[in-house]
């Protein structure tokens, strides 16, 4: 048998165990669990604050009851609502900085880089039909794989817009 035939007779017998690995790889790309979030970093318009757990713990909680849509199960998350944590890095939620309040969206970001936009309105239940709530706690026990905070709102039909390993909260006002 010459040489070239031998070539194309083992490529052929090794090309389609590779081309079928790489496929495999590329369908079933590895899970690493993403790092655990610890704690929060807000941020309103560049001066930034950190809050541990304990510290998110020791402010006023809320809870809400919400549709997941991809287990389609009723879960109750409890944690603190983004709006009351504005005021803690310094913006109050006062008739003065309303329009500012109008202007502004807040960036939250997990700790995979995964990252959603919410305008403040939005976020603002006297101002729109719905919470927004940096959760600790689902159904009464911790997040599991979820993380240790996890951003959930009411108002979305799809959880998208929820955070898992959820590490800042990064408000920009627009001008
Ligand atoms: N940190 C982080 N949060 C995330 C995502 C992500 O990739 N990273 N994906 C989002 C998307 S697109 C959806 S649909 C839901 C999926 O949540 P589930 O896998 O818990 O159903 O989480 C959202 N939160
Ligand atoms: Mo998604």
């Amino acid at each position: 048998m010459s040489s070239s035939v031998i070539k194309v007779l083992v490529l052929s017998v090794l090309l389609p165990g590779c081309v079928s690995h790489l496929r495999a790889q590329a369908m079933a790309p590895m899970q690493k669990p993403a790092d655990l979030s610890t704690t929060l970093t807000l941020t309103v318009n560049g001066r930034s604050i950190q809050l541990s757990l304990a510290e998110l713990a020791a402010l006023p909680q809320t809870s809400v009851k919400v549709h997941n849509e991809h287990t389609k199960r009723e879960e109750t998350y409890t944690g603190v609502a983004m709006i009351d944590l504005l005021p803690r890095a310094g913006l109050a939620l006062n008739p003065e900085t309303e329009q500012l309040r109008y202007h502004s969206y807040v960036r939250a970001q997990g700790t995979d880089r995964y990252f959603v936009l919410y305008s403040v309105s939005e976020m603002d239940p006297a101002h729109h039909n719905a919470q927004a709530i940096v959760a600790t706690h689902v159904d009464g026990h911790d997040l599991g794989q979820d993380g240790r905070l996890k951003l959930v709102s009411t108002a979305d039909t799809k959880p998208a817009r929820w955070v898992r390993n959820l590490t800042s909260l990064t408000l920009t006002t627009v001008n």
